[in-house]
């Protein structure tokens, strides 16, 4: 709840800097995005992998590496995509992250942040961004619906997250393509792979599901796979390694 009262404010002083119909006017704005969810399904299996410096429940995961190597590293490791935090105070990402990370590789980009206003979107697609992420547990029925409509309507793809059944039975839209489900409970910040298990057989089959945090080998992702998996979201785990795209390469091999 502070994050996003945080972000409320955060996203409320920007607008008044950088209008909407500017960001519209960025070169970015004409680039067609490659799709995420299309990678995921085609691979054997799809690691979305992570640049994220710190967090609310790790203080110091690296701060030590610039975003072009970590981007580089995870394109030549093979991941079918990478998440950018874009978070500032909480998580000590930025959009120059994400344009770092945009300027050096092709995969797809998700801008990780919280989707509070649909300005971000806007600033995501701006900012070289190709997916963007929302959280239920953020958002209205009816914001995920019109915020999931204007993504898609600049050719950006969206993943969903969830972090329970009531969640899940509240969110969908039709259009959206990926569902993740986060292990991390967002409040208490315990992790649990089961969360993925047990909410697999609720998603529909039109979305890619996508199991989110807590995931350090690859036992854990065959075992994910058997429950409808196609997509695994891995952060700390290759950023606390002196090397995360190595550290992807051995994943994903
Ligand atoms: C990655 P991990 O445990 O591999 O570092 O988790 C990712 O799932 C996590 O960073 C995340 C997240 C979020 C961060 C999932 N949902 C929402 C910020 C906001």
């Amino acid at each position: 709840e502070k994050i996003v009262a945080d972000k409320r404010r955060e996203v409320a002083l920007k607008k008044q800097l950088i209008s909407t119909s500017s960001l519209e006017n960025y070169p970015l704005f004409e680039r067609e995005s490659p799709s995420l969810s299309a990678n995921l399904r085609q691979a054997r299996a799809g690691i979305i992998a992570e640049h994220k410096r710190r967090s609310p429940s790790k203080s110091v995961i690296n701060n030590g590496l610039d975003v072009y190597k970590v981007a580089i590293g995870y394109q030549k490791a093979g991941a079918s995509g990478m998440s950018v935090l874009t978070d500032g105070k909480y998580f000590g990402g930025s959009l120059d992250d994400l344009l770092l990370a945009r300027s050096v590789v092709d995969l797809p980009l998700l801008r990780k942040d919280f989707t509070v206003d649909e300005y971000q979107i806007i600033e995501a697609k701006a900012y070289g961004a190709d997916a963007i992420l929302l959280i239920a547990a953020v958002l209205k029925p009816a914001e995920i619906r019109t915020f999931s409509e204007l993504a898609i309507n600049l050719g950006l793809e969206v993943l969903l997250e969830v972090h329970n059944l009531e969640e899940l039975n509240n969110s969908l839209v039709p259009g959206i393509q990926m569902l993740g489900v986060n292990n991390r409970n967002l409040k208490t910040f315990e992790v649990d792979l089961e969360t993925s298990r047990q909410l697999s057989g609720h998603i529909p089959d039109s979305m890619v599901k996508v199991s989110e945090s807590g995931i350090s080998n690859t036992d854990a992702i065959l075992n994910l796979q058997g429950f409808g998996y196609q997509g695994f979201l891995v952060g700390e785990h290759f950023m606390k390694s002196g090397d995360p795209g190595k550290s992807a390469e051995e994943f994903i091999q």
